[in-house]
């Protein structure tokens, strides 16, 4: 460690949430991803807290996803998180722009009836047919995503005779059905994987995932309604705040 930090007995600002800014400063500027870090006995001792207090930083930043534990080997760096995008843009686009390999395997392909919440969502009658196309979505092979789209049969016909195996969606409507997606909403909440879900995305049964919903469309027409499992642990919502002016 060659940054020069200590623990401020005096400061209002407790013991632990000293030690974990100071771990975090080694995690941001100095750690690369999957070393470990010091075990709760030597930031003990190197800073002069009980094993408590050095425990409950580790935990701290364990639950913010900044660590990692591995069963009887130590605590590591864990990887920076993911900003989920928040405009119109395509997994494959997305992980592009980070330098990332996006990947897509195919989980299974339908036309079905819309139901009457999917149909509301797409525009469409209770019984129109929907194309459901279901994939796990990876970056540089890590499984990140689970993605269930939903689009009109009737806009595009022939969209289920093509494996998804790492395709994209939104090149192959562009490019086989001239459909330029122009518009969307997307919602975001809180959820737990069940087991099917957390088995797919390599997450321990019972792991805090981000729920997002999407709706997009091209011109006037509704091209698209998914609903994504994606994981906790390797996204995060950041948004930019406006000052709020009253009139
Ligand atoms: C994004 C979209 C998803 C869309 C996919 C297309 C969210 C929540 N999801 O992941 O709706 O199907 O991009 O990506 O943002 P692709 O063109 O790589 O298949």
């Amino acid at each position: 460690m060659t940054r020069a930090a200590t623990i401020d007995a005096r400061s209002p600002v407790p013991k632990y949430y000293q030690l974990r800014e100071i771990l975090l400063d080694l995690i941001e500027h100095e750690l690369a991803v999957d070393t470990p870090v010091p075990s709760e006995r030597e930031l003990a001792a190197r800073y002069g807290l009980s094993r408590m207090t050095a425990r409950q930083a580790v935990e701290h930043l364990v639950s913010e996803g900044r660590l990692y534990r591995v069963q009887g080997k130590g605590t590591f760096v864990a990887q920076p998180k993911i900003d989920i995008p928040l405009r119109l843009t395509s997994f494959t686009e997305d992980m592009r722009a980070r330098g990332m390999t996006p990947g897509a395997a195919d989980l299974g392909r339908r036309t079905v009836a819309a139901s009457a919440a999917v149909a509301r969502e797409l525009g469409l009658a209770a019984g129109d047919p929907v194309h459901v196309i279901e994939r796990l979505r990876t970056a540089d092979g890590v499984p990140m995503a689970l993605e269930r789209s939903h689009l009109p049969a009737s806009l595009v016909p022939d969209l289920l005779e093509r494996s998804w195996r790492n395709q994209s969606l939104y090149e192959v409507l562009a490019r086989e059905h001239g459909i330029i997606l122009d518009r969307g909403d997307q919602v975001i909440e809180a959820g737990i994987a069940d087991s099917g879900d957390a088995g797919l995305l390599d997450l321990a049964p019972g792991s805090a995932v981000l729920l997002l919903q999407r709706r997009c469309w091209a011109g006037e027409a509704a091209v698209e309604y998914v609903v994504s499992t994606y994981r906790a642990d390797r996204y995060q919502l950041r948004a930019s705040l406006d000052v709020s002016l009253r009139a």
